[in-house]
């Protein structure tokens, strides 16, 4: 996306369905507070490459902030409230991380939103991540809230079963998309970022998705 196209699309909004919408733009404000949060963050608990329970190391670089932290090895996927590699809790969530969560819920209609679990997902170019449902909240009604940073990428919004057709949405950086209720189950994923030099974040993309665990 051009950058004109960026800043006319900044502050609009984009229903993708029922209870799903892009909010173009609305970390912009968060910016700085975000990427020097993410710097913090990974100094403390590194972003790695998690294992899957089928012995392939993922191609998303990830770490995590807040109370749990999503893990997988090869014994299967579940929330952690410490880092497997340090032995120590999460970093905590920083406070412009829960003010930006909770305003983008409430601008999207969830009022008091509250998340537990910040994921921070890093993508090198070339970097996709496979279609797949988030299941391992015991809070599955709770909204997502997701803050694309960095290279554009283009998500992938499927159905409730794997091989239901898909959209394309194209993410940029300070794009926020909120899912709650029903659409919550969607099968999503991402298609390879392509080769890029952003500003701010040179040849990577962040995802932050605020969730609420438990
Ligand atoms: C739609 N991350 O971390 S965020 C993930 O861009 C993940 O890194 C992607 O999928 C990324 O699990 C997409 C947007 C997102 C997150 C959760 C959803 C979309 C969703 C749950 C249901 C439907
Ligand atoms: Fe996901």
């Amino acid at each position: 996306m051009n950058d004109l196209f960026a800043a006319l699309q900044s502050g609009t909004r984009t229903q993708l369905s029922v209870q799903a919408c892009v909010l173009h733009g609305f970390a912009l404000p968060f910016e700085d507070a975000l990427l020097a949060g993410i710097a913090t963050i990974a100094d403390a608990a590194p972003f790695r490459h998690l294992v899957t329970p089928g012995g392939h190391a993922m191609q998303v670089a990830m770490t995590n902030s807040g109370r749990f932290g999503w893990c997988s090895d090869r014994r299967g996927y579940r929330y952690d409230r410490s880092d497997p590699q340090t032995g120590k809790p999460w970093p905590v969530l920083p406070d412009a991380f829960l003010r930006l969560a909770r305003d983008a819920a409430a601008e999207a209609g969830f009022d008091g939103y509250l998340p537990d679990a910040c994921l921070i997902n890093r993508y090198a170019p070339g970097t996709r991540l496979s279609l797949h449902q988030d299941r391992d909240e015991d809070d599955r009604v709770a909204p997502i809230v997701s803050v694309s940073l960095g290279l554009p990428a283009t998500f992938l919004l499927g159905g409730f079963a794997r091989g239901d057709a898909c959209v394309r949405v194209p993410l940029a950086h300070g794009d926020v998309v909120v899912w709650g209720g029903a659409d919550r189950m969607r099968f999503h994923g991402v298609l390879p970022v392509k080769p890029g030099l952003h500003p701010r974040t040179g040849e990577a993309r962040f995802n932050l998705t605020f969730r609420k665990v438990k």
